[in-house]
Formats: C-alpha cells, structure tokens, sequence
C-alpha cells in the first residue's frame, strides 16, 4: 500500500449546515484519512476563477465562481493508501441527478443541493492534488512530509 495525500474541500453549501459539515468530518475519520492539515477559509472571486480556470467558457463557470466565493469553505489534506480516488469515491457523480439515483449513499448523494452546490471537492489524480494542495496551502511542503515528516507510516 502507498501513501497518497489528496485535497478535499467541504463547499460553501455544506459548511453552512452545522450537521453536514459534522458528518463529513466524522466520515473522513472513519474512512481511516488522516488529518494532515485543515483549514477554513473564504475565497475572493479571483482565487474562485484561478482554482476553476478549466472550466472558463462552460455555461455553468460563473455561477460556479460565485458559489465557491459565496461563503466559507474547509479544506483539508488528507493521507491515506489511494485517498485521491478513495475520497472521489466517497464524494460521488458531480451531477446531482445521478448521484441521488446512482449513488444515493455517496456524500453527494446524500447531501448534493444543486450540479453545482455538491457538497465537496476532490483532487481528480496526483498532479491535480499537488497543485491544488499548493493552492490551497502555499506553506505545506508535500515532499517533506512524505520523506520526513512521518516516514513510519508508509511501511
Ligand atoms: P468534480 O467536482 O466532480 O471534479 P468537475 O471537475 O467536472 O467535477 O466540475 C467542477 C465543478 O463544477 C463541479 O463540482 C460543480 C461544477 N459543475 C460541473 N459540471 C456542472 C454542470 N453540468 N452544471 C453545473 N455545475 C457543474
Ligand atoms: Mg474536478
């Protein structure tokens, strides 16, 4: 088993419901993650578009932008073996139809509003998680911590 680390983001729709933002962070524990950092944080509209570049020009960009920039958010590094896909797992579909009716006991399942306030966000593979891990934590060096920090756990 390797050790990966990803980046989850509870979005502004669930942040905003105390019991929601509880269960997720009880489900990350109980899904054997380990909190390596954490934070809650509000984006300007600009972080907004830079994290969401990709998707510039899709009809759903700007609504998008503004939700991510509408409220508080919390971010987290996570570290498990395959935590990018078992997190995204976890998460479900991004379209909210399908993961009511495919997946109802995904959290996007459970607790998707809207297909753009769904809950959570995920690194979709190890580069997207690095970059998004610097985006989200400027100071966090992935590197160390893997080599370094807690070199025992990856045996
Ligand atoms: P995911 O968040 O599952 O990785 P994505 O990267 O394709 O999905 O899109 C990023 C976010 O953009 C997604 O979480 C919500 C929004 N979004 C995507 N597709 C959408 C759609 N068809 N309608 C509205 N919002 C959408
Ligand atoms: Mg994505």
């Amino acid at each position: 088993k390797v050790l990966q680390l990803t980046l989850a983001v509870i979005k502004p729709d669930a942040v905003a419901h105390p019991l929601i933002l509880e269960a997720l962070h009880e489900k990350i524990l109980e899904n054997n993650f380990i909190i390596v950092r954490r934070k809650d944080l509000v984006w300007k509209k600009e972080q907004s578009e830079t994290f969401y570049a990709e998707h510039s020009g899709r009809f759903f960009y700007q609504r998008l932008v503004e939700f991510m920039s509408s409220g508080p958010m919390r971010a987290y590094v996570l570290a498990r073996d395959d935590a990018i896909h078992h997190w995204r797992e976890m998460m479900g579909p991004t379209k909210v139809f399908r993961a009511r009716h495919t997946s109802p006991d995904t959290i996007r399942g459970q607790f998707g509003l809207t297909d753009t306030r769904n809950t959570t966000h995920g690194s979709d593979s190890v580069e997207s998680a690095h970059k998004e891990i610097k985006f989200f934590f400027p100071d966090f060096c992935i590197d160390r911590w893997m080599n370094e920090d807690e070199p025992s756990f990856r045996a």
